[in-house]
C-alpha cells in the first residue's frame, strides 16, 4: 500500500465538514457524517463488501458473512468534536478499506468474517454521551434513554436516528473474536510510526449547575450579589489547580449561561468538567477536591451548586497479550496507554480488543491543528493489514 493510495483515499473525505476554522462540524447523524456514511457505503459496495446496520445507527461493512461466527472488527467513528481534526476517527476507518485492498493485493482470504465498523456519535458532541453507539450495541446504556438524549436544538437521538435504537445485541457481539481500532494518536508520546494500546486512562464528565440571583449588571451593588458566574469561575481555576496538584487531566471548557446577556447578573450557569487521571483513585480525588472547593466557594458567594456525574468510564485495561502479540508482529512497536476515551474501550469490556496509534508529531488533537503526516498514516494501513490478517 503506497503512501500516494492513502493520500487519495484521504483527499475524498478531508473536505467533508470542514469548516472555516480548518476543523471538522461532523456531528453525528448531520448532513457531513451521512454524506461520510454514503463514502462508506460507496466504498463498501466498489469491494464487495456487504454493508449491515444494528438499529443503534451503527454501520459496518463485511468481508465475509456478517456477524459470522469469529468475526474480527476493526474501524472507528466519523463523528468529531466541534472544529475537531479530521483524522480522529476517520483515519481507523479509511485505514480499514486500505487494509482490506492490501490484503487482497496479496492474495490473502480471511478465514474469519471482517468487519469494518463506524460507529455513531463517539465524542458525544451533539447528544452528549460518549461513544453512544458501541454503548447501545453492548448493552452499555438503555436505548430509551439514548433516544431521549437531545442535541441543542432539542432534537433527540431517537429522532435522529429515526427509530428507537435496539440497544444491545449480545447475538451479534458474542460472534465476535476480536475487535481492533486503528486510531490517531492524541498525546506526544509516540517517536515510532506506530504503537499499541496498553490502557484507557479512567475518566469521565460532571455537570455543574450553579445557581445565584439574576440581577441587573448596573445598579446592583458588589456586596448584594449572589453571582454564578464568580462561582464557575472559581471552580474553573480550582479544578486547574487540583489537577495540576494531583498528576490529573481536568478541564471546564464547555459553559451555559442564562440570561446570558451583557448587562444583566447571571440567574443559572452550567458548566461541564472533563476529568481523567491514570489511577482510578487519583480521579475520585481530583473531582471530589474540585466539588468541595466549588461548594465551599458558593457558599461565600451565597449560591448553589449541583454536581452531576453524566458519563464515568472506568480504567480499561487492554488485553495484554493480545497487545503484545500485536506489538511483536509489529517488530516491537511501543505499547502506551491514553487519556482518550474510544469504541475500542466499550467492546473491550466483552470481547479481546486491541487499538495501533498512529504518530500525531505534536500531539494535538480535538483542534483544526490534528495531523499526522500521509507516511505514518500509510505505515498504520501496513500494520493494521497484518495484525487483521494475524486474526482472521
Ligand atoms: O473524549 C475523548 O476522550 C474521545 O476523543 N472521545
Ligand atoms: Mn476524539
Ligand atoms: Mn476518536
Ligand atoms: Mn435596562
Amino acid at each position: 500500500m503506497s503512501v500516494a493510495q492513502f493520500a487519495a483515499l484521504w483527499a475524498e473525505i478531508a473536505p467533508i465538514g470542514r469548516a472555516e476554522s480548518g476543523g471538522y462540524l461532523r456531528y453525528a447523524l448531520t448532513e457531513p457524517e451521512l454524506a461520510l456514511r454514503d463514502w462508506f457505503r460507496a466504498h463498501a459496495a466498489a469491494r464487495d463488501l456487504e454493508v449491515t446496520e444494528d438499529g443503534n445507527g451503527n454501520l459496518f461493512a463485511w468481508w465475509g458473512e456478517p456477524w459470522g461466527s469469529g468475526a474480527v472488527l476493526t474501524g472507528s467513528h466519523f463523528d468529531s468534536v466541534p472544529h475537531g481534526g479530521g483524522y480522529d476517527g476517520p483515519l481507523g476507518i479509511v485505514s480499514a478499506f486500505l487494509a482490506v485492498d492490501r490484503l487482497r493485493a496479496d492474495g490473502y482470504a480471511p478465514g474469519r468474517p471482517l468487519g469494518i465498523a463506524a460507529f455513531v456519535e463517539e465524542e458525544g458532541g451533539r447528544f452528549g454521551l460518549p461513544c453512544l453507539g458501541s454503548r447501545l450495541l453492548t448493552g452499555a446504556v438503555d436505548p430509551e434513554k439514548a433516544a431521549a438524549l437531545t442535541d441543542r436544538d432539542g432534537v433527540s437521538f431517537g429522532e435522529a436516528l429515526g427509530a428507537t435504537p435496539s440497544g444491545a445485541r449480545p447475538d451479534l457481539v458474542g460472534r465476535v473474536s476480536a475487535l481492533v481500532e486503528l486510531h490517531i494518536e492524541q498525546g506526544r508520546a509516540l517517536d515510532v510510526p506506530v504503537g499499541v494500546a496498553s490502557a484507557i486512562w479512567p475518566h469521565g464528565r460532571w455537570r455543574f449547575d450553579f445557581t445565584g440571583r439574576g440581577d441587573h449588571a448596573g445598579t446592583t451593588l458588589m456586596a448584594d450579589r449572589r453571582d454564578p458566574m464568580l462561582t464557575f469561575a472559581y471552580t474553573v481555576l480550582a479544578a486547574n489547580k487540583e489537577a495540576r496538584l494531583s498528576g490529573a487531566h481536568a478541564t471546564m471548557a464547555r459553559v451555559q449561561v442564562e440570561p446570558n446577556a451583557t448587562n444583566a447578573i447571571p440567574a443559572r450557569v452550567r458548566g461541564w468538567l472533563d476529568a481523567r487521571a491514570a489511577e482510578e483513585s487519583t480521579l475520585d480525588g481530583v473531582v471530589d477536591a474540585i466539588v468541595k472547593r466549588a461548594h465551599d466557594r458558593a457558599g461565600r458567594d451565597g449560591t448553589e451548586v449541583g454536581v452531576t456525574a453524566e458519563s464515568v468510564t472506568a480504567q480499561v485495561a487492554f488485553d495484554t497479550a493480545l497487545a503484545e502479540r500485536i506489538a511483536g508482529l509489529l517488530g516491537g512497536a511501543p505499547i502506551l496507554p491514553t487519556g482518550a476515551g474510544h469504541d475500542a474501550g466499550v467492546f473491550s469490556a466483552h470481547v479481546p480488543t486491541a487499538m495501533l496509534f498512529v504518530r500525531n508529531p505534536t500531539g494535538v488533537s480535538h483542534s483544526p491543528a490534528e495531523h499526522a503526516p500521509d507516511e505514518d498514516c500509510a505505515a498504520g494501513v501496513e500494520a493494521l493489514a497484518k495484525v487483521l490478517e494475524a486474526l482472521t
